[in-house]
């Protein structure tokens, strides 16, 4: 069982920010910003790439409404992904990073993403 599935069904802690019956949103245990939040879905999914347009529905509201329990749905945040190898997925449960509470970077003229091309 994956360390998201182990803490929808309470073997492992996390630091709830909201629930219900289908997604779980949780403080991420290394945070990359003020607000790091992980939203999941309950039932397992592995990636974005497989996830219906059905759930994603149901986890676009959740998402929505944890934006607006964390205070940052009129002052702005990021929503990321990583999907799959070359997107640097490390858990291989579904999950959204919501990264707000300040203003992110974002630099288009020197990131280069490219390390391994
Ligand atoms: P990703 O690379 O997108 O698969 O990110 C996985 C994230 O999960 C990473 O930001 C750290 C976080 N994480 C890993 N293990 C745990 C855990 O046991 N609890 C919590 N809350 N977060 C975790």
């Amino acid at each position: 069982m994956c360390i998201f599935c182990k803490i929808v069904n309470g073997e492992l802690p996390c630091n709830t920010i909201a629930e219900n019956e289908n997604f779980l949103a949780f403080h991420d245990l290394y945070p990359k910003a003020p607000i790091h939040i992980l939203i999941i879905p309950k039932n397992h999914v592995d990636c974005f790439q497989n996830v219906s347009a059905d759930m994603m529905g149901g986890l676009t509201s959740f998402t929505q409404e944890v934006a607006r329990i964390m205070g940052v749905d009129k002052s702005g945040y990021r929503l990321i992904t990583n999907n799959g190898e070359d997107g640097a997925q490390e858990i291989h449960h579904l999950h959204f990073h919501l990264l707000g509470g300040g203003k992110l970077k974002w630099d288009h003229q020197h990131e280069d993403n490219r390390k391994s091309i």
